[in-house]
């Protein structure tokens, strides 16, 4: 073997153990650099004849050519080994599945509250919203409420420091809405002018002292109160029958409405529902208490009961969850047991 091509094959070993661009690089220098082993070679053809520095000057080209070209291979080799290993660092998996958030979601009374707001907003109704902790005056008093009445005792109403109450029904809401209602529009009132109608519902927590399966001393109510010139117990029929058949979803669901007694209503109503289907076919449920508004009540609004009358009505959303969704005991709702409440989402 010739110096050439003994330098050129030493060249490609040297390339071949280089395991680094950067040791690749130093071992260049060997041979391609400025004091390296082929520029070394090209110094020797000075002293050289011009024949001899013709063919010898080639053979060195040739052999320069062989080690820049293994040069560029074992660089594309390097560079391409070093790709790959990151790419193996970094690799993603994209079979696997993602990481699970388990789900929020909202508690079933809540859900029947947004539905019965749904569907009374799309009647024109309005929410109402207003204090957990009212004054006697809203709470009973404006309801035509007596202060003998048993509604009244310790026995039922959890009365706070300072002679306030927890709302034992949410219509303090509704009356708050009415005085400010009737505010807005006194000018009007006062000038013999056409006042908007009062529709509004007043759903939230109420207070009683009750405790037992079918009782919770905190539990939900949804008032509801039409107030205009012309509103009749009829409205409230089509209403009312309307609200249940699209909250039960049920179109062929029967309502009875049978006599009863309530301080803030004259006269008064309970509303039992029959479903024609599923379980509960046959059988009358009690669903809510109704009325028209007693001439006292819409006074203490600031209307004049002469030329305003209406109806209200209030029902409990716990007992229509339960009745929706075949809940039996209605301390499942309270107890915030994640294993009862997930089954509603
Ligand atoms: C009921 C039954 C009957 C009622 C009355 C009023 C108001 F504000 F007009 F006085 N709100 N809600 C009412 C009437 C509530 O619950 C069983």
């Amino acid at each position: 073997m010739n110096e050439l091509d003994a330098i050129t094959a030493a060249a490609k070993q040297a390339f071949a153990q280089a395991a680094t661009p950067a040791e690749l690089e130093n071992v260049k220098a060997q041979f391609l650099g400025k004091s390296g082993r082929m520029t070394e070679l090209m110094k020797g053809l000075a002293a050289l004849s011009v024949e001899e520095k013709k063919s010898r000057g080639a053979a060195i080209n040739l052999a320069k050519q062989a080690i820049e070209a293994a040069l560029t291979d074992r660089r594309q080799a390097l560079a391409d080994a070093e790709l790959q290993a990151q790419l193996q660092l970094e690799a993603l998996d994209v079979s696997l599945p993602g990481r699970q958030r388990p789900g929020g979601g909202l508690h079933p009374v809540s859900l029947t509250l947004e539905r019965i707001e749904g569907i009374f907003g799309s009647m024109g109704f309005e929410v109402a919203d207003g204090p957990e902790i009212e004054t006697d005056w809203f709470n009973f008093t404006a309801l035509n409420t007596p202060e003998n009445h048993p509604a009244r005792s310790m026995h039922d109403t959890f009365y706070v420091e300072g002679g306030h109450v927890l709302r034992t029904h949410t219509s303090p809401m509704q009356i708050r809405h009415a005085v400010q209602h009737v505010k807005r529009h006194r000018a009007l009132i006062d000038a013999g002018g056409a006042m908007p109608e009062i529709r509004v519902i007043a759903p939230g927590r109420t207070y009683r002292v009750d405790s037992d399966a079918t009782h919770s001393p905190m539990f939900h109510q949804c008032e509801g109160l039409w107030i205009g010139e012309n509103v009749s117990f009829k409205d409230l029929k089509v209403v009312f029958t309307d609200f249940c058949r699209t909250f039960f979803e049920s179109s062929d669901l029967v309502l009875r409405f049978r006599p009863s007694f309530f301080p803030f209503t004259e006269p008064s109503a309970e509303i039992d529902i029959q479903f024609q289907n599923g379980p509960l076919a046959g059988r009358w449920l009690e669903v809510a208490g109704s009325g028209q508004v007693h001439p006292n009540v819409v006074r203490n609004m600031g209307l004049d009961p002469e030329k305003y009358i209406g109806f209200a009505f209030g029902m409990g959303p716990d007992r229509l969850t339960m009745l929706r969704y075949g809940v039996n005991d209605l301390r499942l709702f309270f107890d915030g047991d994640i294993r009862f409440l997930s089954q509603f989402q």
